[in-house]
């Protein structure tokens, strides 16, 4: 059902130079794709720190203007809690242990990804007081003629979507915040529904509630509303702690099919499929009932953060998607899937 390609993982951190003298290149991860000037392009998360010294955990934080200062805390200390690697918790204050931003690559064969030489717009940093601990995991869309990426943006105020937009990659508009903390994996519908856009996200519920998908709709793509919730997690299965969509939903006569992420209280991050009605998109009509792929392949169960696979980028071309994901945390992995294949699990499934 999932083939891996045989060249796994095809980038990983020695493919990627550090984006500042200083800074170290910890993880290439959770690629967007999108095809553009008749080549397929990923948007990489690059996520970067010091060289890290003994007894010293130290990270990057970015100021307002884009500069960034290096902050530092001695191992041992009472308040320090490094026992989640993604994480450096503080006393009360948390922050993550990279930052990250954004880089583009392209290839000419969907599996050989190298920079382009003429740097149009390749690299996105954060920006401004939302984007201080980076910017991570875009998706892109492809919506009359333009690109919209929706990315997380997170600080010390949360972590939110953001979204930027983009006809040519050469100028990108940044529209800022467009659904609040703590909120991500923010996917766009590609065409309108009954003449309104849609989107998936995953809020997070703090006391009540979990981390579960729901839709809105929009008529502009930046401000969003009749919010619903629509996938939640299920007790005793892979996506037992969480769930979050993927990449942009895609058009099948049978309904709009979305590869989404589930992860269970061990933090092991497996990929299923949800098959939502063409027409009223917050029907759920299937749901996999096994992951449509597992962490099982070394290089998805060992590395900065084992046991994950992580996807927000596909290519489709008629019955084939090409797929990209993360892989613990730390290197980028492609797999072919059918869309007929998925549909027919589906209806084992349902
Ligand atoms: C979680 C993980 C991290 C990510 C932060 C902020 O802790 O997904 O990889 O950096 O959230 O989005």
């Amino acid at each position: 059902m999932t083939t891996r390609f045989d060249q796994n993982p095809i980038l990983s951190t020695r493919d990627i130079s550090p984006s500042h003298p200083g800074l170290e290149v910890n993880c290439v991860l959770n690629p967007g794709v999108f095809s553009f000037q008749g080549k397929t392009w990923l948007i990489l998360r690059v996520a970067e720190r010091p060289a890290q010294r003994e007894g010293i955990i130290s990270f990057p934080v970015l100021n307002e203007d884009g500069t960034f200062n290096i902050l530092e805390f001695e191992k041992g200390h009472p308040g320090l809690d490094l026992s989640d690697a993604r994480l450096v918790k503080y006393n009360n204050t948390t922050y993550l242990s990279t930052i990250s931003h954004l880089r583009l690559m392209c290839s000419d064969d969907d599996i050989h990804f190298y920079e382009p030489d003429s740097p149009a717009l390749t690299r996105l940093f954060g920006a401004g007081p939302l984007e201080t601990f980076g910017i991570e995991d875009c998706r892109v869309s492809f919506i009359d003629g333009e690109y919209y990426l929706t990315y997380t943006q997170v600080s010390a105020c949360g972590v939110g979507v953001g979204l930027m937009r983009t006809k040519d990659w050469q100028h990108i508009d940044r529209a800022g915040m467009i659904l609040p903390p703590h909120n991500k994996d923010c996917a766009l519908f590609e065409e309108k529904i009954d003449g309104k856009y849609y989107c998936l996200h995953r809020p997070s519920g703090v006391d009540l509630g979990g981390n579960f998908i729901w839709i809105a709709e929009s008529e502009n793509l930046t401000h969003w509303g009749d919010h619903r919730c629509i996938l939640q997690t299920r007790p005793g299965m892979w996506d037992s702690a969480r769930v979050g969509a993927g990449a942009a939903p895609i058009k099948t006569s049978e309904g709009w099919l979305e590869i989404y992420h589930g992860a269970d209280a061990n933090h092991r991050y497996c990929l299923g499929a949800v098959l939502l009605d063409l027409k009223k998109p917050w029907k759920v009509l299937a749901r996999s009932s096994e992951p449509l792929l597992e962490p099982v392949a070394p290089y998805e169960q060992t590395g900065f953060f084992g046991n994950v696979v992580f996807t927000n980028g596909h290519l489709v071309n008629g019955d084939e998607i090409t797929m990209y994901y993360g892989a613990s945390d730390e290197v980028i992995c492609g797999a072919k899937l059918s869309v007929k294949g998925i549909l027919a699990s589906l209806r084992v499934s349902a």
